[in-house]
This record gives structure tokens, sequence and C-alpha cells, in this order.
């Protein structure tokens, strides 16, 4: 355990920076070791300040000098900022520090990737690079000149002069810190042009190291696209002669929206049909989309503070999740996104690692790059544009674009621009950022004289620090069915402030079949035990597919639960529903694999849970490989003509329709090899011209033991490839038996290609493990002890990676007494390692909490 007890951070003691900057110069003289950085930056005092304290940030920081107004200064350091006594004017600040970004294996602030210099500054990472007043709300415009033997020299905004060996970059767009990036190596660009709608040329360039120039081509392409996308949907144009994007295979994160400068996980960039799935194709487009919006929502206007994170995140989040509903099929695009809320945030809302969507503390602000933060917050923002409508929400967003351009802000601002466009009072709706925790919306009905009446009743539990909730506004999309399956009131939406509320539709004549919650109008667990049994009905008749696929998983989540507490048999109906949307040739591929794929374990878990069970992990597994196994027989005789059926000829293309196909033939391929032996998938994996086909006949394999031959010929085949090679060692894991997880996932780590000090590598491993519920609760506790062993290593290494991973811990009061002592068990080691991060402190503090 640290003997300094980290200090807490409130957002009640915001204030504003005693001194604004004007102007930064930066000179950067690269070496591996020893990197100088220069500054000269021009501080005036702040109007609005409370303070006229001169305060910069600095960590690891080397001082060679400082001068204030071209004089020495004596500077007072402590811990990681510097103090000193300034002028009540404007004065500028020139300093030299050296650094070592070679030894920088934390992946924050300045440090080398394979040879490769790059940076990462969000949050807070710019301090590890020179002293600075490393907050968002000082926004300044950046000069940068690097020195270096490289052939790549690149930092924000327009290149404006380079030689040999040097190049200076000039960015006219006032920034925070947190935007600053650099990169130098020896890469080579895929370019191309963009004309902006007023005309603008924009070069596109895609950096990536050599070799991979063949994997940039649908980057580039997703670039275009989401620069059209923004100019048509929010007007948002592009600002700079150059947008530039670097691959680095060493990130901690996807990947980050530097002004013109974006950096790149190399996983969340680099796509060609052999090496890459339908699924990364898929994530790359929506992870350009996001970086590329942020040009607008968090560069253009940014936020105050990092308490505001969501301002930028969640607005981000949910305009990459309309570009993806728009370029795609929408209903596959929204259970998709509901299917990683519930995976990720509703997990989180209901462990102790719950905060509300604008934290109002925090101890280490990189713990809240949450699913809450990004997709609660995400969230927040579409049910805002279902309250407001869509013509206030686009009026809305034009009234915060030009009324917030070049300003740092705060959520108060956000919603103002919808209260002064609408003239709505958003006082109720604001709890929705300040309260945590999932509500629960229980609903039940009447029907009297052709009146139907829906009543609700909404409660939030008690989270971290709150224990008692207030009622939230909840947008409730409700349709209402005739018995014979067609639509009798088209979809409404009722809003709902109360804690108990009615709403009535007349004139009916029978009692109608509700569909509530259309499209998962609020981040809610929609309880509907006090209506009919309606799920079947609804799969087969319901309008809206999101509902549609709901009543499936319901079906499935019922039967799954049955099998585990009554040890009953798979339902019949569901497996003749089930089957019934499988043979609909009417319906989306795409949406057929959807309903086709059973709850998750944890989603179980937690199921299972809230109802008042004590959810056991192997129980859970067999359930589910109980039902996998009957559904491949009692749908046999379908499954060939379908898997045919959805054979996509011609050369590989990653659009949403060959995506679907694919999607849903390896579905099938999945249930047939639980009946073939595995003569289907190995024929496929023989015959794959493309990474989706033979991945999933791979995975079929693995799933069915056959693995030997497969996995050595497919390391073989892929070895010198990095991102094929995370699959390799992600996929074993993933497909182990519960019993072999632990034992499989050790043993692949004495593999000389698990570098564990690549994020990218750690993650396919260990947290395939975390991901593998059966394997990693495990009753013998060696997947809890393995991880924690992992964790400590990793923590003095990179502790932000460690943190994020500590969460596979955060479900650990679900479980029986002897699975919880032996989590904490390994919790309290983590907890107990000497010089412990700060990261990793906070997330031990409060999952043990
Ligand atoms: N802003 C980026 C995500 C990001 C956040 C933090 C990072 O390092 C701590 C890196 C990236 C995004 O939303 O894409
Ligand atoms: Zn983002």
């Amino acid at each position: 355990m640290r003997t300094d007890t980290p200090q807490t951070i409130y957002l009640a003691d915001y204030t504003p920076p005693a001194f604004l900057v004007d102007a930064v110069h930066l000179t950067f003289r690269l070496d591996p070791n020893a990197t100088r950085v220069i500054s000269r930056i021009e501080f005036r005092p702040n109007p609005d300040a409370t303070s006229q304290d001169f305060m910069l940030h600095g960590e690891h920081l080397k001082l060679i000098w400082a001068k204030v107004d071209g004089q020495d200064v004596q500077t007072n350091l402590t811990g990681d900022s510097l103090k000193l006594d300034v002028p009540n004017a404007p004065f500028i600040w020139e300093a030299e520090v050296e650094i070592s970004p070679a030894t920088n294996t934390a992946l924050e602030g300045l440090y080398m990737s394979r040879g490769m210099y790059c940076t990462q500054c969000e949050a807070e990472g710019f301090r590890k690079i020179t002293y600075y007043p490393d907050r968002p709300d000082v926004m300044a415009v950046f000069t940068v000149r690097i020195e270096g033997n490289l052939p790549v020299l690149l930092s924000n905004g327009n290149a404006v002069a380079q030689g040999e060996g040097w190049a200076e970059w000039h960015d006219p767009w006032p920034k925070p810190a947190y935007l600053f990036a650099l990169v130098a190596g020896d890469l080579i660009a895929k370019s191309d042009t963009f004309t902006t709608r007023s005309g603008r040329q924009v070069d596109l360039n895609l950096y990536v190291r050599p070799g991979d120039e063949h994997k940039c081509d649908f980057g580039l392409d997703a670039l275009k696209r989401s620069m059209v996308w923004d100019e048509n949907f929010y007007n948002a144009e592009y600002d700079l002669d150059i947008f530039n994007i670097v691959a680095v295979d060493d990130f901690n994160m996807g990947a980050m929206e530097n002004k013109g400068l974006n950096i790149f996980n190399s996983a969340a960039v680099l796509a060609s049909p052999e090496t890459s799935t339908d699924a990364n194709y898929e994530r790359i487009e929506a992870i350009i989309a996001h970086e590329y919006f942020h040009n607008w929502t968090g560069n253009r206007i940014t936020c105050r503070d990092w308490f505001q994170l969501c301002l930028k995140e969640g607005l981000t989040v949910f305009r990459d999740q309309q570009f993806t509903a728009d370029e795609r099929s929408a209903a596959v695009a929204r259970i998709n996104d509901v299917m990683a809320l519930r995976g990720r945030q509703f997990r989180e809302d209901n462990g102790p690692l719950a905060h509300p969507v604008r934290p109002e503390s925090f101890v280490e602000i990189n713990n809240f790059y949450t699913a809450t933060v990004y997709e609660k917050g995400a969230e927040l923002i579409r049910m805002l544009k279902t309250l407001v409508g869509d013509q206030d929400y686009y009026k809305a967003l034009d009234l915060y674009f030009r009324r917030h351009d070049g300003q740092a802000c705060t959520i108060e601002d956000w919603l103002k621009v919808f209260e002064d466009t609408t003239g709505r009072d958003l006082t109720q709706f604001k709890r929705w950022y300040s309260q945590a925790g999932t509500p629960r919306l229980k609903v039940s009905e009447a029907f009297e004289n052709g009146a139907y009446t829906l009543t609700f009743r909404q409660n939030t539990p008690p989270t971290p620090g709150q224990e008692a909730k207030q009622p939230v506004v909840i947008p409730i999309a409700v349709g209402l069915l005739n018995p014979d399956g067609g639509e009798v009131v088209e979809t409404q939406v009722l809003e709902m402030t109360e804690a108990e509320q009615s709403f009535s539709f007349d004139g009916l004549g029978a009692k109608p079949i509700p569909s509530i919650l259309r499209g998962f109008s609020a981040p809610v667990i929609l309880e509907t035990d006090g209506i009919g049994d309606n799920a079947a009905f609804l799969l087969a008749h319901d309008t809206d597919p999101f509902n549609k696929w709901e009543s499936g998983r319901a079906l499935a989540r019922r039967t799954l639960i049955d099998m585990i507490t009554k040890g009953a048999a798979p339902d019949q109906a569901f497996l003749d529903a089930l089957l019934a949307v499988l043979r609909d040739d009417s319906l989306d591929p795409a949406f057929r694999a959807l309903v086709m794929r059973l709850p998750t374990q944890d989603e179980l878990a937690q199921t299972l849970f809230d109802m008042g069970h004590t959810p056991d992990p192997m129980a859970i597994y067999q359930a589910l490989e109980t039902l996998r196994q009957t559904m491949a027989q009692h749908m046999q005789d379908a499954l060939p003509r379908i898997y045919a059926a959805m054979h996509v000829g011609g050369s590989y293309s990653p659009d949403a329709e060959a995506a679907g196909k694919r999607a849903l033939g390896n579905t099938v391929l999945s249930l047939i090899s639980l009946t073939d032996g595995g003569a289907q998938a190995q024929k496929q994996y023989d015959s794959a011209d493309n990474m989706t086909q033979q991945l999933a006949a791979f995975g079929c394999l693995l799933n069915i033991d056959q693995s030997d031959t497969a996995t050595q010929s497919f390391y073989h085949q892929w070895k010198a490839d990095r991102l094929v090679i995370d699959k390799w060692f992600g996929l074993q894991i993933s497909y182990a038996a519960p019993a072999k997880a632990a034992e499989i996932t050790e043993h692949l780590t004495q593999h000389p290609d698990f570098d564990w000090k690549n994020p990218n590598r750690f993650r396919s491993t260990l947290g395939a493990l975390t991901g593998n519920a059966a394997g990693f609760h495990h009753p013998s506790g060696a997947g809890y002890d393995l991880v924690a062993d992992w964790l400590i290593r990793l923590d003095p290494v990179n502790p932000q990676t460690t943190a994020r991973m500590c969460t596979a811990f955060e479900t650990w009061r679900r479980y029986d007494t002897d699975r919880q002592a032996k989590m904490k068990a390994a919790l309290q080691r983590i907890a107990d390692k000497p010089n412990l991060s700060r990261d990793v402190t906070e997330m031990m503090a409060r999952i043990l909490n």
C-alpha cells in the first residue's frame, strides 16, 4: 500500500486559472533517453481569476533552466507542480527540460513505440513533456519545431517549414494542452484529398510503418465519409489544410483526437480483408468517425475541466452512433449499441464503480474514461433528442456551435443551449448527469371500456455515496399492437417525470399488446412482470426492430434462467420461435444473426443476482452449452440451406450487407459444427480468403476441441502480423473450457510472442481470460490469481492499462462466499503491493469499499 494518500479532486472546488496563455512555442530535440524540450509561453493574468497564484504542472521532468521575461529564475518545485512569484501583468516564461521517451512505458506524455516517437496527452500527459498549466480551460495557439534525424516529423496544424532533420508546425486554433501531439519516425503516408463544402482543399494522410501500406484504404475511405456526414448532418466542416492520422502499435486506448493529428492504436485503423474481420472493419469505421467528429465536439468546443468529460465524449459517441446507423443498418446498430451498453455500463452502474455521468470527484481522471461517461453519456444525448424532437435538436446544436466555438464549456452550458432553443426547463433532466445507477422501470396495465392504461413506477437503487435517488425524466417510446398482430397505435413518446405515472389510450376495440421502450428510448431496466407474457408475440409481430430483438432476448434469458434455477429443459416454444426467425428470409441476415445470439454469461449472472439468486458461473456456462447443443439439433434440418444461402461470392467487401450474410452464415456454422464434428468448419477454414471466414471457422474448431492443427497452422500463417497474432492469443483463451482457461492463458504468457508491455497483446491474453466468465470464475480461483499476478506486474510499467483491467473484479459481490473470498484475496494482494500507482490505488479502494 502506498504511504502518501493520493489527493481527491472535487468538481465543487473548481476555480478559473490565474493566468491564461496566448501562445506557446515548443522546440523538441529528439533523443531516446534525453529529449530536450524548450518552451516559450506567453502568459497574461486572467481577468476572471479568483487567485493570482502562478502554478505549472510538471511530472518526471528534469529542469535544466527557467526564465521569466528573460531573467533566470529559481523555481519552487513541490511534487508534481512548480510555483513561482510572477508579475501581475503579461510575461514570458521560458524553460528547458529533459525527458526520456525510451523508458516511458506508461505510454503517456512523449514515448517510443518500436523506434517511433509518439505522444498521448489526454488527460494529463502534457505535464510529462514540459511545465505547463495542464488543464483544458487554458487554450493557446501552438507553434512547434521538431529536430530529429527521422524522415517524418509531425505535429498539430499546418506544416510551415521543414529541412533536413527538422520541421516546424503551426496550429492556428487555440487548444488545450491535452490536444497537443507529436510524432516522429520512419513512416510512410498513404494520401488522399478532400474538398470541404466551402471549397477548402484538405490533404489527408494516414501514416503507417513500412509494410502496412496495404492496410490504409479503408481508414481513408471511412475518414472521407465521416467528413461528408458531419457537413450534412451538423454543418460541421473541417478547418485546417491537412488532416493526419498515425497508426501506432503501443497505445493504451483506441485512438486520440489531437487537433489535425489523430493518433490511432494500429488495431483501430489498419485493415485488410485477409487480416481483419467484419467486426474490425465496423469498429475502425466507428473510431475514425468518432475521432474526426471530435474536431467540433471536443476540439473547437472543449471541456472546462475533466468533470465535464461527458460533454465531449457522450456527444461524440452519440454522433458516431448516428453515423454508423446511417452508413449501415439503423436497427442492427441500435441493437449493437444496447448490447454494449448493457454489457459494460449496466455492469458498472450496478457495482462498486458506479458513478454519475458527470462525476463529482476523482483521484485519477484516467480512471473515468468509462462506459458510464461514454456510453451512458451518449444515451443522455439520445434522450434529449427524443424529448425535444429532431428539428429542435439540430437547432440547439447549431446554437451550441455558434455560441461556444473556441470555448471550454460545462454541462450547464450544454443544457442551456437546449433550454434557450426550446423553452424547456431541463432542471429535472439534469439529474441524469448527477445520479448514478440504472433506473428500474416497472410497468403494469389495465383495460376498461376501450381505454388501455399503462402505469409505470421508477426507482433507482442506491450506489456508492448516493443513497437516496430522485425520479428522472424518462422518455418511454410505446406502440400498441392488435391481438392479430397489426399496429393500432404507432410509436408515441410518453414523458415520465414522476415516481409513478399512468398513461391512457382511448377508443380501443380490444385489449392491445404493448411494445414498450421501443428503440430502447431510455437507459433503464424495464420490468414487465406486471403485464402479460408478450415476448413470443412481439418477437413474431413487433414492427419496432429493437423490441422484436429484445423479445427474443427476453425469451432466451427466461429459458436459460429456468434451466439454471429449476433444472428445466430448453423451452420448445422458444426454440420454435427462434427457428422461425432464422428461416424468415424477409428479415435482414444481420438482424437474424443478432436474434440467434444468446445472452452472455455475465448478463445472466447479473440477472440471476437481481432476482435474488447467487449466480453459479459453472451452471450458467453449462446451461448455455446445453441450449446451444439443443438448438443445433432442433434446427439441424434448416441449417445447411441457410449456410449455403449466406455464401458471399466475389471479392471481399466489408459493407453491411455482405457482413450481415457472413454473420448469419457463421452463426449457422457454429451450430453445424456442434453436430458434424467440425467437418464444415474445417472446409471453411481451408478455403477462407478473408479473416472473417477464417477466424469464425477457427473459433468453431477450437470450440469443439479439434484445435491443435488449426492452432499451429494459424500461427505459422500469421506470425508476422501482430494484429492477427493478437486474435490468435485471444481466441484460444476465449474458447478454452472453464477448467483449462487459466492454464492455457498461463501457457500462452510464456510464448515468445507474449510481449506483455504491449497493451494490445496484454489485453488479448489476460483480457480474454477475464472475458471467459466461466474460466475466470472457475472454483479453483486460478483465474483470479493469474490475473492478479499480471496486474501486479504490469502496474509499475503501465498503470493506466492495469487500472482499466481491474474492472474484471468489479462484480465480486455477486458471487458465493468462496469466490468472494478468493476474489477479495486477489484484490487485497494487488492493493498491498508497495508503491502501487495512483490509478490502481484508487481502483482498489473503490472496488473493495
Ligand atoms: N479522447 C479519446 C480517448 C482517449 C482518452 C484517454 C487516452 O489516454 C489516457 C487516450 C485516448 C477518445 O475518446 O477517443
Ligand atoms: Zn472520444
